[in-house]
């Protein structure tokens, strides 16, 4: 069966597929969104482990671009826990009726171009094939797991779980040996609440991660009627935020060695006391200057030793790559959960993992039985779910082979040699170094008044130049070439997947961006070509 008469396929119903439908079809195109979760939500669709929650808060990460939305619904939480988030996303699928121009339970597995024609086709594994002038691809950035390749991985005969595709029945881990692999975001929000049910938990640290206590709790009403009282001025303050978030926090024009230790100890023990990522806007130069950061560093290290009661664990817990590198990490209880006694660390920089068993992980120092083992490993993060996908362009090349040493695009929205193909939040761009909600309305938006511009001028296709793209490559280069970013192995650089190019992908600085963004429209697109 084969859909011919579209306007725009977009691929993924997560909040960046939903919101380009809503946006697409208001301009009256005819607009079809595929997506191979069950229903709506995205990234909040697959991750339901234990403790999962947004690490932004609440009155944040929500879309800005309808009033009443965001006026009508009610947060209960200053960090919304993801089943409060995917009821959320229903609540506005339902809203604006998206449902019916999404095909769900079908995973987009080619985009041709026909040149000749001007078409994009668009293959499923359903057998469904899909023709549209426009293909605007809202993958998401962390949507494509990694589950490592462990000598015996197959042959474990107890129950395994990776965190980004969680069941939907739940696990039943009460009672049970339960390992737990990773110390990203996902690890450290899930290792208190496993350790709650397990009869033991056993957590395999590759990597120390540092993390700042969420400070969770029920969303005050009248800090929430305040903050609605004047949304639109947040939203908009907020944009001018390096990361789009946390204006209502910030500090401008301080640096960490400007002021007496005193001071910083007051700002770090403040921040540390409200939680969240505003600790690192504690002093402007944490991401740029090493004697900077380690002071912040070096706070957090104290508070792990104030919190573990075992020095020798505590040590093992300290972190000792640069605070922010990866990303900061926002938790309920982690460190605290360490002093139960039923809890163990692995720290396999000291005993590796030499195998999995049919009965548990052998480490150089010895064997650990168990019931189950969850993968918090993360993902194949902002390319992952684009390769996965047979993407070819101008004479038939492979966006595989184009990407083959690094992602290369103008302005994280558009790929030299593939016309009319869009990326949301694509690599070159902010995207996961901001308040993506706020990223992915940007470039929805960008995308939006760039084919209405088409559309009003008569003209067919737009497509980066190879020139502006090579420039823009070097450019995010040389902005994240200032900051601390490329010092550690994160999976901003692609480190956490073996073989994986090294290319720091996202831009840091969402304001400059967006003016640049800006610039470009103004000054007749810039660097694309339009016919
Ligand atoms: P992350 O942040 O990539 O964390 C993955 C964790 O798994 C991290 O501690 C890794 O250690 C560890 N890991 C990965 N591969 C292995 C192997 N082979 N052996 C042992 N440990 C391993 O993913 P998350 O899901 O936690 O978070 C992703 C984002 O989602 C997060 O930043 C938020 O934006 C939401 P490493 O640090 O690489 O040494």
């Amino acid at each position: 069966m084969q859909d011919r008469g579209l306007d725009v396929v977009v691929v993924g119903a997560g909040f960046a597929g939903m919101y380009a439908l809503h946006r697409f079809r208001s301009m009256g195109l005819a607009v079809q969104v595929i997506e191979a979760g069950g229903d709506v939500g995205g990234t909040w669709y697959w991750n339901r482990y234990p403790g999962a929650r947004c690490d932004v808060e609440s009155m944040e990460y929500s879309y800005s671009f309808d009033e009443d939305l965001q006026q009508e619904w009610d947060w209960t939480e200053r960090y919304a826990a993801q089943p409060e988030i995917l009821r959320y996303a229903n609540h506005v699928a339902d809203r604006f009726d998206l449902r019916d121009a999404i095909c769900f339970d079908t995973r987009v597995t080619a985009a041709t171009l026909d040149e000749a024609r001007g078409r994009w086709v668009v293959e499923t594994d359903g057998g469904r094939t899909f023709e549209a002038t426009f293909v605007v691809m809202a993958t998401g950035c962390l949507s494509s797991a990694v589950v490592p390749a462990i000598e015996g991985g197959e042959s474990f005969t107890g129950a395994t779980y990776h965190t980004g595709r969680w069941p939907h029945e739940g696990a039943d881990l009460a009672g049970k040996r339960v390992a737990v692999i990773g110390t990203g975001s996902s690890g450290i929000q899930a290792i208190p609440v496993i350790a709650r049910e397990a009869a033991e938990l056993t957590v395999f640290q590759r990597t120390a991660a540092y993390t700042v206590p969420a400070r969770n709790g029920p969303l005050d009403p009248a800090e929430a009627a305040e903050i609605k009282a004047r949304y639109a001025e947040l939203r908009a303050a907020n944009r001018e935020m390096p990361t789009a978030m946390g204006a209502r926090m910030a500090r401008v024009g301080a640096s960490a060695l400007e002021v007496d230790e005193a001071e910083r100890r007051r700002e770090y023990e403040a921040r540390w006391e409200r939680g969240g990522f505003t600790f690192l806007a504690s002093f402007n130069d944490l991401l740029l200057d090493e004697r900077a950061n380690e002071t912040a560093a070096t706070f957090v290290r104290e508070k792990i030793q104030a919190t573990v009661r075992d020095p020798a664990l505590a040590a093992r817990l300290s972190p000792r790559q640069i605070i922010g590198c990866k990303r900061l990490c926002i938790d309920t209880g982690y460190y605290e959960t360490f002093n139960e006694p039923h809890v163990h660390l692995v720290d396999l920089a000291e005993t590796p993992i030499e195998a999995i068993t049919p009965t548990g992980i052998r480490t150089t120092a010895g064997h650990h039985d168990l019931d189950a083992i969850v993968f918090a490993t993360g993902f194949d993060a902002m390319t992952g779910a684009l390769l996965r996908i047979d993407v070819r362009g101008r004479d038939g090349v492979a966006l595989r082979d184009e990407w083959a040493a690094g992602p290369h695009t103008y302005l994280g929205l558009g790929i030299a040699g593939f016309p009319n193909l869009f990326t949301v939040t694509g690599p070159g761009s902010p995207s996961v170094l901001t308040n993506m909600i706020v990223s992915i309305e940007h470039h929805v938006d960008w995308i939006a008044d760039c084919i209405d511009h088409l559309r009003s001028n008569g003209l067919s296709a737009i497509e980066a130049t190879a020139e502006a793209q090579e420039g823009w490559i070097e450019f995010v280069n040389g902005v994240a070439g200032m900051t601390l970013f490329p010092t550690c192995n994160s999976w901003y650089l692609g480190a956490n997947v073996p073989g994986k190019p090294r290319v720091f992908m996202p831009l840091p600085g969402f304001p400059l961006y967006t003016e640049i963004c800006r610039s470009v429209v103004e000054d007749g697109y810039r660097g694309f070509a339009l016919t």
